[in-house]
């Protein structure tokens, strides 16, 4: 239904500067907040940037589960400043998307009443240490594998907000794999915590991608857009083909029976999520979802005094301002 709304709304729209905006795109140019858009084209930006805000955002909530129970002080202060990255990637992000026209408080209320989605990865449980080691190496390693090609995204601030967000993201899925590692290595129950997460955590990390390209609505027109550089299937095999060697250096299994090198296409044939378990996430009902949504709506609630209080300063302070002149 979305689909069909850009559709008409574009349709609507003068031919002249469609076909003018489309060879922009095509050349390569970057579209910059002030330039004319279609408004399909905006839509869908501030779809997909408020939801990848968002998931920054609601990311922070599985691992500072963990802050205080890390098991040493040194990965308890890594851990603290990969959530804080997390919190500067939502906030650029959110800024990429005001240049849009919508502002952050906006996309907030929308987040909190379930109008706009955030990843589904983030609706799963951290149960264990070696989950901060699975989340920075799957979650964050899709998260790169997704993020480095919109580095060349057609809307100028999203591609530049992108740079330095796959910069930190690269840090993160190295710590990932180091505490991986580490559990791989160490004692049999370590190793067991390593293999349950890798199992938990896999397919949650193939959801990533989003659905099958059959299933995705969006894609076809977002990749004439160049909003997105590559399909969901795309992505989704270039990262089982870069993580299952990962896997098995580590010495762990990747669970799935009918994973298999295959010569011909250059890449492994793996087995499909459960995209019925995928469908029900995105629409409320995985592990977390109301816990993730309750935080969020409690983080914002308990900070409504800082808000007002801002507010109130900058009025005074204009207030000041005008006096003088
Ligand atoms: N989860 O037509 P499709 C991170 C929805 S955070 C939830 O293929 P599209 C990190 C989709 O929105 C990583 N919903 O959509 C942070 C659409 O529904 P609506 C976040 C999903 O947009 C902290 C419907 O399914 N990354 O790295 O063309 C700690 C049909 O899908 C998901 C980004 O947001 C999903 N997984 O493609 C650690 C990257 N997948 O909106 C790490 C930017 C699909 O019509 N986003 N849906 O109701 C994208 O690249 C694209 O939006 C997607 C989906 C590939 C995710």
């Amino acid at each position: 239904m979305y689909a069909q709304m850009i559709k008409s709304e574009a349709t609507d729209e003068d031919p002249e500067k469609l076909a003018a905006f489309q060879a922009r795109i095509d050349a390569g140019e970057k579209i910059e907040p002030k330039d004319w858009m279609p408004a399909g084209y905006r839509k869908t930006l501030i779809r997909q940037i408020g939801q990848h805000a968002h998931s920054e955002i609601v990311g922070q909530l599985p691992e500072g589960n963990w802050i205080t129970r890390a098991p040493t002080l040194e990965r308890k202060a890594i851990l603290l400043a990969k959530v804080q990255d997390e919190a500067g990637h939502g906030l650029y992000l959110y800024c990429a998307a005001e240049t849009l026209g919508v502002s952050r408080d906006e996309l907030t209320e929308m987040l909190l009443d379930g109008r706009m989605k955030y990843s589904s990865i983030f609706n799963y449980p951290t149960l264990t240490w070696a989950d901060m080691g699975a989340v920075g190496w799957l979650v964050d390693g899709a998260a790169i594998m997704n993020q480095v090609p919109l580095q060349r995204t057609s809307y100028g601030p999203y591609a530049r907000a992108m740079v330095r967000i796959c910069k930190e993201e690269s840090f993160h899925q190295r710590q990932g794999f180091a505490i991986m590692m580490k559990m791989a290595e160490g004692t049999e129950a370590q190793r067991r915590m390593a293999q349950d997460a890798l199992n938990r955590f896999w397919y949650p990390a193939l959801m990533m991608f989003g659905p099958s390209d059959k299933d995705s609505v969006h894609s076809a027109q977002s990749m004439r857009w160049r909003i997105k550089m590559n399909t969901n299937d795309e992505l989704r095999q270039k990262f089982v083909n870069e993580s299952v060697p990962q896997a098995k250096l580590l010495g762990l299994t990747v669970p799935d029976p009918e994973l298999r090198w295959n010569e011909e296409k250059g890449g492994y044939d793996y087995s499909e999520p459960d995209w019925s378990e995928f469908f029900a996430v995105i629409q409320g009902h995985g592990p977390c979802n109301t816990d993730r949504i309750e935080a969020r709506n409690k983080a914002w609630d308990d900070g409504a005094w800082v808000r007002e209080g801002m507010l109130a300063h900058a009025r005074k302070k204009a207030a000041v301002r005008v006096a003088a002149e």
